[in-house]
C-alpha cells in the first residue's frame, strides 16, 4: 500500500464506530486460528533488573559507594549527569514491584546484588542490614511464587576497591569469590540459580578501555588485555566459591552477552562462517570460558599486548558450568570469506531498522534463534536461558478521556518481542536447550551512561513521582506466559 493510500484508510477508520460498540458483551469474539508457536512445558517465564538500575537508596543501611555513584556523579559522564541516586525506588517499593511481577505472570525474577550493601569496603567485614534487603525481597518472591535467579555482580563494584585498582588489580578474583562465599552462604537456602558476573565486555572494554562506562578509564591495550582475562579468572574463582559455599543444591552459571553472528543466507556455507565468526568474535571471554583456551587468532592478533596467563588460571576460567546465560539483543550477519579469517561480519546499512537506543540495538530476531544454536553446537552447551532480551521504545505516556491516568502503547516493543520470540520457540522446536526468558525489564530504569533517556521496561515510570504504569507490552507478555506460546 502507498503512503497516501494508507492515510486514505486511516482517515475511513477514524470515522468508523468506537471499537468498544463493535465488541458488545453478547457477541461472540472470533476465534483464533492457525497454530501458535508453543514454548515446552516448564519453560520459565521472567522478567531482569539489576541492582544499580532500579533500587536507589544509595546511602540506606550502611551501603558503600559504588563505581557507578563515583562515575554517575562525575559531571559530563551520563545523560544529562543523571544518577541512580533515587532511580525506582525498588529499595522501597519492592513489594508493589513484586505485585507487578505477580500480575504479569512472571514465574521466575532475575535481579542483582549490590556488593556494596553487603560489604561497603568490598571486603573485610560483612553488613548484615544490606544483606536483610534481598531477604525481605525474597520473602515477598517466595509469597508470589516467583524463583530468584541472582546476579552477583552487575557492575557496581566497591568504591573502595576501585581506589586499589578494581579489576586492573590480580587480587580482585580473590575479592569477588569472598564476597560470592559469604552471600551463597547466606542466600542459598532461598536461590538455586546463581550468576557470577553480567557481560563482561559492557564494564571491561566499556569501563576500562572506552572510558564510556564506570570507572570511566581508558587503558592502554595490553593492560586492557591483562584486565580481560583477570575478570574470567573472578569469575572461574566465583563459580568454584559458589559451590564450595552453597547450603543446597545450586545450579551455577553467568550472564554474557555474547557478540551474535548469523549467516546472513541459511546455506552450509554461510553458516559454516557464522560457526568460525562466532567463536573468534567472543575469543576474549565466552570462548575462553567454554574451551579454556584463547583462540590462536585473537593471541596473534593481539600480538605483544596480548594477555599474561598460565594454564591453572585457564583451568579456573574453564570450571564448567551448570548453564550459561545469555543476554541477547541483536546479532550481526556474516558471509563466507577467503582465508585467514573465513568470514566477513557484514557492516549494517544505515537503513538498517533500530531500537532508540540507535547505536546498538538494531532489529534483528534471529539473534534469539541464531545465538543459542551456535553456542549449543559449538560447545555442546546442554542447558542455556536468555537472561536478558527487551527493546528501548521511544515510549509516551497519552492521556485522554478513557484512560486519565494515561498509557503507553508501544506497538514497536510489541513487534520486537514477538519476532524474537518466535525465533526463540524455533531454536527450541530444533532441539536448542534453551530452559527459560527473561525479559529486560520489568521497569523503565536507569540506563547507565543513557540515565533514563531510554525506556526498556514493561512498566512505564514517571520518574518525579514513582508511579508505575504498565504499557501495552505488559499485556502482550502476560498473554505470551498465560498461553505459553507466541503467534
Ligand atoms: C544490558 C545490561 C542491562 C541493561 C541493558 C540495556 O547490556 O546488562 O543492565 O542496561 O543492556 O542497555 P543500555 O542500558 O546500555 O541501554
Amino acid at each position: 500500500m502507498q503512503r497516501r493510500s494508507f492515510l486514505k484508510s486511516a482517515a475511513t477508520l477514524a470515522a468508523a464506530p468506537a471499537l468498544s460498540s463493535l465488541f458488545d458483551s453478547s457477541a461472540q469474539l472470533p476465534a483464533i486460528t492457525g497454530t501458535p508457536a508453543r514454548f515446552p512445558e516448564g519453560f520459565l517465564w521472567g522478567t531482569a533488573t539489576a541492582a544499580y538500575q532500579v533500587e536507589g537508596a544509595v546511602h540506606a543501611d550502611g551501603r558503600g559507594p559504588s563505581v557507578w555513584d563515583t562515575f554517575s556523579h562525575t559531571p559530563g559522564k551520563t545523560f544529562h549527569n543523571e544518577t541512580a541516586d533515587v532511580t525506582d525506588d525498588d529499595f522501597h517499593r519492592y513489594k508493589q514491584d513484586v505485585a507487578l511481577m505477580k500480575d504479569l505472570g512472571v514465574q521466575g525474577y532475575r535481579f542483582s546484588i549490590a556488593w556494596p550493601r553487603v560489604f561497603p569496603q568490598g571486603t573485610g567485614t560483612p553488613n548484615p542490614k544490606g544483606l536483610d534487603f534481598y531477604k525481605r525481597l525474597l520473602d515477598e518472591l517466595q509469597a508470589a511464587n516467583i524463583q530468584p535467579v541472582c546476579t552477583l555482580f552487575h557492575w557496581d563494584l566497591p568504591q573502595a576497591l576501585q581506589d586499589k585498582g578494581g579489576w586492573t588489580n590480580p587480587a580482585i578474583g580473590h575479592a569477588f569469590a569472598d564476597y560470592a562465599a559469604y552471600t551463597v552462604s547466606q542466600l542459598s537456602d532461598r536461590i538455586t540459580h546463581w550468576m557470577t558476573i553480567n557481560e563482561f565486555g559492557s564494564y571491561i572494554d566499556a569501563g576500562y578501555g572506552e572510558g564510556i562506562s564506570a570507572p570511566g578509564l581508558r587503558l592502554p591495550r595490553a593492560e586492557l588485555m591483562q584486565t580481560r582475562h583477570l575478570a574470567l579468572l573472578g569469575h572461574g574463582l566465583a563459580v568454584q566459591a559458589i559451590r564450595a559455599a552453597a547450603k543446597n543444591p545450586v545450579e551455577v552459571g553467568l550472564a554474557h552477552d555474547a557478540p551474535g553472528a548469523m549467516p546472513a543466507i541459511e546455506d552450509p556455507a554461510h553458516i559454516r562462517a557464522a560457526e568460525i565468526a562466532f567463536r573468534e568474535i567472543n575469543a576474549q571471554y565466552l570462548t575462553a570460558i567454554m574451551e579454556g583456551r584463547y583462540t590462536d587468532r585473537y593471541l596473534h592478533t593481539l600480538g605483544a599486548d596480548a594477555p599474561h596467563f598460565t594454564d591453572a588460571e585457564l583451568k579456573i576460567i574453564s570450571t564448567p558450568l551448570d548453564f550459561l546465560g545469555i543476554n541477547i539483543y541483536t546479532t550481526q550477519e556474516v558471509i563466507p570469506a577467503p582465508a585467514p579469517d573465513h568470514f566477513l561480519q557484514v557492516p549494517r546499512p544505515a537503513s538498517y531498522p533500530h531500537a532508540a537506543s540507535r547505536d546498538w540495538l538494531f532489529f534483528n530476531p534471529q539473534a534469539t534463534y541464531w545465538t543459542p544454536k551456535l553456542v549449543s553446537t559449538l560447545w555442546g552447551v546442554k542447558k542455556i536461558y536468555i537472561t536478558e532480551n527487551g527493546y528501548s521504545s521511544d515510549d509516551v505516556l497519552r492521556v485522554d478521556a478513557q484512560n486519565p491516568g494515561g498509557r503507553v502503547l508501544d506497538t514497536d516493543r510489541i513487534l520486537y518481542l514477538r519476532n524474537y520470540l518466535v525465533q526463540l520457540q524455533r531454536g527450541i522446536a530444533d532441539g536448542v536447550p534453551v530452559h527459560g526468558y527473561f525479559l529486560w525489564s520489568l521497569l523503565d530504569n536507569f540506563e547507565w551512561a543513557s540515565g533514563f533517556s531510554k525506556r526498556f521496561g514493561l512498566t512505564y515510570v514517571d520518574f518525579q513521582t514513582e508511579k508505575r504504569t504498565p504499557k501495552l507490552s505488559f499485556d502482550f507478555y502476560r498473554h505470551v506466559i498465560q498461553t505459553n506460546s507466541v503467534f
